[in-house]
């Protein structure tokens, strides 16, 4: 049942209601309301699970990447997004099927705070500046991301944990798209026209072809490279081996139709926090 068939039932029920029925009148919406306050708990607590760790570790909020090849870049945007080349995926691998969300982050990011005192613990791992257990986690740098990485491998000796580079990002925004969007923007992506200025909860749009959510939009997402201002002639699929900024990806909630291209870069210092920029797991087994 969902709420507003709840609310529904209650409108009906008021209007069939009788002053000679008290008790009737008492015991149906008492019972409507056990009836709600189950169905909301059940609904939070699947929430909880797609977007909480135990989706990470058990696979479930991971999606296969096929290996494979496409075309990186775009001859419609910036400077930095050419030249367009051809960029080979060599190995499949698993990507995050939402971007990480605060549940998840914070039950990472607790242990990671625990030698300090619980209320300090509390706001240490709960960053964000919009706050919601299944909004994606932001105001996070780079380097924090470093060490949830770090905290998360400790908890899984199976899979290793990462941020993707900027090739494996793009090649899994994109899924097989050639195109700037990997379908309809709006109805993939929340950006400056719909986002209501504010992050959403994850995977409430429509997926790309490969089953991912939000990649267009929401949050921007770290990846692992470095920048360079362009891509070069022979550019590899890794990026750069250093430089001064770290790569994001894919726009955010304040973000214009542009900026929420697949082939789109945005850059900044690594120990760098914006309240657009979360990031996404990728895992490989070790
Ligand atoms: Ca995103």
């Amino acid at each position: 049942m969902k709420p507003f068939a709840f609310s529904e039932l209650l409108a009906h029920m008021s209007l069939i209601r009788q002053p000679s029925a008290m008790a009737c009148s008492l015991a149906l919406p008492m019972g409507a309301a056990l009836l709600s306050a189950a169905w909301l708990f059940l609904a939070r607590a699947q929430e909880t699970n797609e977007h909480g760790l135990a989706a990470l570790l058990d696979g479930s909020g991971f999606v296969r990447i096929p290996a494979g090849e496409f075309m990186m870049g775009s001859r419609n945007g910036k400077p930095d997004e050419q030249p367009v080349h051809r960029v080979v995926i060599s190995k499949g691998l698993e990507m995050g099927k939402f971007e990480v969300t605060q549940a998840q982050w914070e039950a990472v990011m607790r242990r990671a705070h625990a030698r300090v005192a619980p209320g300090e613990a509390a706001e240490a791992s709960a960053p964000s500046h919009f706050k919601g257990p299944s909004l994606p986690v932001e105001n996070v740098s780079w380097h924090e991301v470093q060490q949830f990485l770090r905290m998360l491998n400790a908890r899984d000796d199976r899979f290793e944990y990462r941020l993707p580079t900027e090739a494996e990002w793009e090649y899994a925004c994109r899924a097989g798209s050639t195109g700037d969007y990997a379908g309809t923007l709006d109805a993939m992506a929340w950006y400056e026209s719909n986002s209501g200025g504010q992050t959403r909860p994850v995977g409430r749009k429509e997926p790309n072809a490969w089953g991912l959510y939000d990649m267009h939009g929401n949050v921007w997402e770290w990846v692992q490279d470095w920048y360079a201002h362009d891509y070069g002639e022979e550019r590899p699929a890794a990026g750069p081996a250093s430089g001064s900024y770290k790569v994001y990806r894919g726009g955010g909630w304040f973000s214009s139709p542009a900026d929420c291209r697949s082939a789109v870069r945005g850059f900044n210092f690594p120990i760098d926090r914006y309240d657009s920029v979360g990031f996404r797991l990728v895992r490989t087994p070790k």
